[in-house]
């Protein structure tokens, strides 16, 4: 009988290893210490059934033939089945990334430095072409994630990305992920969240939600996911926290989860950035007052809430368009049934032209009717990229006393902004 184990108080990435080495050797039966994690314990009283799993009190020792242990290199953390530790007609094999010193000496291993284990089964999962099902791949995602910190830690390797991108691509689900993945919170952090449930304050800023607090701290310690749980538990669209040092110096975390609110351009402000949903700074300033960032932060909402929507966000799609080769008396009846004041000429999906209403009155003769479009068309189009500021799309075309501004990524028209849009985006009617 082959078995695979793992370690005591196992976590999700002892777990999928152990699921995973079942997928590399078939004849192998997983066997489960008792004392589990407690997220473990509740991922396996749902999903049990769904697996083969057996306790280590339930393998009859004297069948065992050979040993696969997985995710530590340490018999006391080996579960009943170290008792097999000195017989000689059990084979061993480890796979694991802790490259500390151990005491087991198998006669296999696959030992590496990286970020998890499970990324060294998932390798060879790969390697076998074995097809995994979304629960296997989405155990195997927990394990990766809990031991890399989502591929933040810095044991985290570019393999380790790769199979989370794997197991992704087999189904993974992230929703579930998330369900069982308990960030670590330590004494600061319950602190820190405590601090912020009582003093920080809730702002409404043109309907959104936003959490702002200032919380003194002695210790530095990974604060981000608290900021994260906060604008969670209090439903806000976004936050910002002050952190305070004892020397007097602050570092801003912001978090939002609304297009509207982007924390990138908000922290720019002070020297910071990130992304539109995640930023930091750090204000080393002489003197610094966490009440003035707390003002300068409201006063950058309000400004960058109008500034920051973009020309994707106000354009229209999708676009009609005609060929060059199109006569002008379709055009009119296109124009007519659409209500539309404005057609892109466009072939092999590239912009060659734009006709508006006001081309119409060029015609003079009743055969131009039967022309192209081609020979009425303005050829000189003015166009505008999906990521622009809408508030540059609008000025270009006050300025250029145009109607109708196609939206173009490389060379294909995405969509079309009219005084329509431009009218709807200046008096904040854009969608939400
Ligand atoms: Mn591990």
């Amino acid at each position: 009988m082959q078995i695979v184990t793992t370690h005591r108080n196992t976590d999700f990435d002892a777990l999928a290893s152990m699921v995973a080495a079942t997928l590399i050797y078939p004849d192998a039966i997983a066997a489960c210490p008792t004392d589990v994690n407690p997220n473990v314990h509740r991922f396996l009283s749902l999903h049990k059934t769904s697996f083969n799993i057996i306790l280590t009190r339930e393998v009859a020792l004297e069948s065992v033939t050979r040993l696969i242990i997985t995710d530590t290199n340490q018999w006391r953390r080996i579960e009943r089945l170290s008792q097999l530790q000195d017989r000689e007609d059990v084979e061993l094999l480890l796979w694991d990334h802790h490259t500390g010193i151990g005491d087991i000496r198998p006669h296999w291993q696959c030992v590496e430095k990286i970020g998890a284990t499970v990324t060294l089964l998932v390798r060879a999962v790969k390697g076998q072409n074995l097809q995994l099902s979304p629960l296997q791949a989405t155990l195997f995602l927990l394990g990766l994630y809990e031991d890399t910190g989502q591929l933040t830690f810095s044991s985290t390797t570019p393999e380790d990305a790769r199979a989370a991108a794997f197991l992704l691509e087999q189904g993974a689900d992230l929703d579930i992920v998330v369900d069982f993945l308990h960030m670590a919170y330590g004494e600061v952090q319950k602190k820190v969240l405590f601090r912020l449930m009582r003093d920080a304050e809730q702002h409404e800023i043109k309907g959104k939600q936003v959490g702002i607090g200032v919380v003194h701290i002695d210790k530095h310690v990974e604060l981000s996911v608290v900021v994260q749980l906060y604008g969670k538990i209090v439903n806000a669209d976004a936050v910002f926290v002050i952190f305070v040092n004892e020397k007097g110096g602050c570092f801003v975390i912001g978090r939002s989860s609304v297009p509207e609110i982007n924390v990138n351009t908000v922290l720019q402000r002070f020297g910071g950035g990130g992304h539109p949903g995640a930023g930091s700074a750090t204000i080393t300033a002489d003197r610094v007052v966490p009440d003035e960032i707390r003002q300068e932060i409201l006063t950058a909402l309000h400004e960058v809430q109008c500034s920051s929507a973009l020309v994707a966000d106000m354009m229209s799609f999708p676009v009609t368009s005609v060929l060059p080769a199109t006569p002008m008396h379709q055009i009119r009846q296109i124009m007519e049934e659409e209500n539309i004041r404005g057609i892109v000429v466009e072939e092999d999906d590239r912009l060659q032209g734009i006709v508006v209403l006001w081309d119409l009155k060029k015609l003079r003769l009743e055969k131009q009717w039967n022309s192209p479009v081609k020979a009425f068309m303005n050829r000189n189009v003015t166009t505008v990229s999906p990521d622009a500021l809408a508030s540059e799309a609008a000025d270009v075309m006050v300025q250029k006393n145009i109607g109708h501004l196609p939206v173009v990524q490389g060379e294909k028209v995405i969509g079309i902004v009219t005084r329509t849009d431009v009218i709807n985006y200046l008096y904040g009617m854009l969608p939400a």
